[in-house]
């Protein structure tokens, strides 16, 4: 991570401690020797996946815990940190509003480390468009609910806009030469919401749109080169735009939307499938290792 003025806020000089509030982390503690090593950081919506995917990087670089048990650091109320050699493994919650938050407290908590150049990878879930439930889909951009490649927020009663690029060579990486497991690369629609934001009939309200819009807007979308629709790419794409740190997102399809809007998957289906995405993240991780 470079310490270019577009990243390091120089605001922050100022302040005698920075509190990373939503992590229950400081600028004044011991960060460097804790994260200071970090060259990955790897997110997903759950706390859950998190700290399984802390279990998967440890058993696979055969890092070693205490009793096995890898402990979290700071508090754990809004969000999980887990720290494996140069890994780490965070839950972001559900959405862009939530996973700013732990972007702006992550990132300043990489820079007091004095980390170099880490990855950012989320490593999730979505509704496939065109594409089987169970593949990955490695996000080559990512548009916004209007089928357009910018991330869009308030600040001081004013609409800014931001680029939503993702690192090319990143993502050629990402993608396996062959593999066990079925993936694909394309364009990732974020939204704000999961039902009427994703087009959904099935939210608690009737939408004002019918299922033949429906379809034909997820049409339009897959003639775009969209794969896959989640709730975090273009806030992710934008912020890591912003701060020169290069990011990938690789997300399973639960189901393809184009065919409905109900997850019917079973819990072990779900875990499988959940499972796909993170050996593609460890695996891109191996390979930057040479391991
Ligand atoms: C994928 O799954 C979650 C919604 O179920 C959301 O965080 C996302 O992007
Ligand atoms: N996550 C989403 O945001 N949408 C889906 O359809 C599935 C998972």
């Amino acid at each position: 991570m470079k310490s270019s003025p577009a990243f390091h806020n120089h605001h922050l000089s100022s302040l005698d401690a920075d509190h990373l509030y939503h992590l229950g982390l400081h600028s004044r503690m011991k960060l460097r020797k804790i994260f200071g090593d970090t060259r990955f950081v790897c997110m997903g919506g759950s706390p859950h996946r998190a700290a399984a995917f802390a279990k998967l990087v440890a058993d696979e670089l055969d890092i070693r815990f205490p009793g096995g048990y890898i402990r979290p650091f700071g508090k754990t109320e809004r969000f999980v940190l887990f720290k494996i050699g140069p890994v780490i493994s965070a839950s972001h919650g559900m959405g862009m509003p939530s996973t700013l938050i732990l972007l702006h407290e992550l990132t300043k908590l990489l820079d007091y480390a004095g980390c170099d150049d880490p990855v950012y990878l989320r490593i999730g879930t979505s509704g496939g468009i065109g594409v089987e439930a169970g593949t990955v889909v490695v996000s080559s951009g990512a548009l916004n609910g209007e089928l357009e490649p910018w991330f869009e927020s308030v600040e001081l009663g004013q609409r800014r806009r931001y680029r939503t690029t993702l690192d090319k060579e990143l993502t050629d990486l990402l993608l396996p030469p062959t593999t066990d497991i079925p993936v694909t690369s394309g364009l990732t629609m974020g939204t704000d919401d999961f039902y009427e934001g994703q087009g959904r009939m099935d939210g608690a309200l009737v939408p004002g749109y019918t299922e033949e819009e429906k379809i034909a807007f997820l049409q339009k979308a897959y003639n775009s080169g969209v794969r896959n629709i989640e709730m975090e790419s273009t806030a992710i794409a934008a912020f890591c735009n912003r701060a020169g740190i290069r990011a990938g997102i690789v997300c399973t399809a639960l189901l393809n939307r184009l065919e409905g809007d109900q997850i019917e998957s079973t819990p072990d289906e779900l875990r499988e499938y959940s499972g796909r995405a993170a050996r593609i993240g460890l695996r891109f991780i191996r390979k930057s290792l040479g391991t």
